[in-house]
């Protein structure tokens, strides 16, 4: 045991205490048919609660934690703390980067055994830890190699170097039994048009997909491979803008069978969405996988991943969730971090539980909404002339034909209410 949240003791499901518990999580309870901890299906983000050291673009860290530093003794420490936050927490599952969990070495082979030896000191705590593993990450947009892009590098170099720290990291979360494997490719993409060759790019994007998901089937690993679409930020524009602009690249490269959406809520917000709407169109073309949970200031027009504190919104997107038949390998990550005034241990464990709370009002909202059923029946109703004959019939039809209905049926559409307001009012009473 270390000391770091040493006044600290496990959290429970103590609805009117006012002590730092969960005053609506309650891991057991029946939503749905299901245990509500088997909906949410939570994870920490290493990198965030672990490695992150509090920066800001006018001011470099704020936190000061004793695992801070680029030795192996150091990283072991680090995931002593990690393991003991997420038995405090109780939380089913954590998330990594090869660069949260292991120090850089001085060439690939050196921080390659640093990962495994990392590695092989995490899966131990995981057998006598509750806490599994989500998904497994490359970080391959912290280092100066990367500054130009990993696969979409000009550099074939740093191609293979991307290559060979995938392989490294798919290995490692299939060792460990990980549920899904993401790619997010922070600098792939380009700060000037002016000096980039953009159909290569994708090509080499493509190319790269293609050669993951070849190895995923060649090692057997059953989990699912997830890209998180972000629109900018760190480059000025990334390929994987938003969930339509990856469906379309997965069509062209013939993966969209192979790999599903990790959505965040704060990227949906950068790219002019709402996180609802990205959970739905991934829902709608087959691809929704799991969420990163975070939240924007939307003041700020940047990423700034804080937890979320926000009902009515994240009921809405549990709600799609739902819709869309819940989790299967996905689960809720925490991708969100303390401002960098937060500097206290208690204020990690706070703003988690905090976040699990805020998303089980939110999944009990969405779950009320669904079983109460109104709302889905207004949706219906709205599209009823579809399911009738004469809809179905007009979209097997062609444009001729339609054309001459019009005129010998008399045909003359009456606009009806969206009821949008009806609509806003009923979601209302559950939130
Ligand atoms: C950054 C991303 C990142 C991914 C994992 O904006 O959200 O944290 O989730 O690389
Ligand atoms: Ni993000
Ligand atoms: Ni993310």
């Amino acid at each position: 045991m270390t000391d770091f949240f040493k006044d600290i003791s496990k959290l429970e499901y103590k609805p009117d205490s006012t002590d730092l518990a969960f005053h609506h999580y309650n891991p057991d309870e029946i939503v749905m048919g299901k245990r509500m901890e088997d909906h949410l299906r939570f994870a920490v983000a290493y990198w965030h609660s672990f490695a992150w050291p509090g920066g800001d673009p006018f001011g470099g860290q704020t936190f000061d934690r004793p695992w801070f530093g680029e030795t192996l003794e150091l990283a072991k420490l680090k995931a002593d703390v990690a393991f003991e936050m997420f038995d405090l927490l109780g939380v089913p599952f954590f998330c990594w980067h090869d660069a949260d969990i292991r120090p850089e070495g001085a060439s690939f082979k050196e921080s390659r055994k640093n990962f495994e030896t990392i590695i092989d000191y995490l899966s131990e705590k995981m057998e006598t830890s509750k806490t599994q593993l989500l998904w497994g990450t490359a970080n391959m947009f912290s280092h100066r190699r990367f500054m130009s892009g990993a696969a979409t590098n000009p550099d074939p170099e740093v191609f293979a170097w991307s290559a060979a720290t995938v392989k490294l990291c798919l290995d490692a979360t299939h060792k460990m039994g990980g549920q899904n494997y993401v790619l997010w490719g922070g600098r792939e993409g380009y700060e000037t048009l002016l000096n980039t060759d953009l159909k290569r790019e994708r090509q080499q994007a493509g190319r790269f997909l293609q050669m993951v998901v070849d190895y995923k089937h060649k090692i057997g690993f059953k989990g699912a491979i997830l890209v998180e679409p972000k629109p900018q930020e760190p480059s000025k524009h990334q390929y994987d803008y938003d969930v339509a602009t990856v469906y379309g690249f997965l069509k062209e490269f013939g993966l969209e069978k192979e790999v599903q959406m990790n959505i965040e809520q704060g990227h949906a917000i950068l790219a002019g969405h709402s996180f609802e709407h990205e959970l739905a169109l991934a829902n709608s073309l087959g691809i929704f996988g799991s969420i990163d949970m975070n939240r924007n200031d939307y003041q700020s027009g940047w990423d700034t991943d804080q937890f979320p504190n926000n009902v009515p919104e994240v009921a809405i997107a549990y709600y799609e969730v739902l819709r869309a038949g819940g989790f299967t390998t996905g689960g809720t990550n925490f991708d969100a971090k303390l401002r960098r005034q937060s500097l206290d241990p208690v204020d990690l464990i706070a703003a988690h539980a905090g976040g699990m709370d805020v998303c089980a009002r939110g999944l009990k909202a969405a779950a009320a909404m669904i079983e109460d059923g109104t709302l889905e029946a207004l949706r219906n109703e709205r599209y009823a002339g579809w399911d009738a004959q004469a809809g179905q019939s007009l979209l097997n039809s062609d444009l001729e034909s339609v054309a001459a209905l019009v005129e010998t049926s008399n045909m003359d559409p009456q606009p009806k209410s969206g009821r949008q307001e009806v609509l806003e009012n009923l979601v209302n009473r559950f939130v």
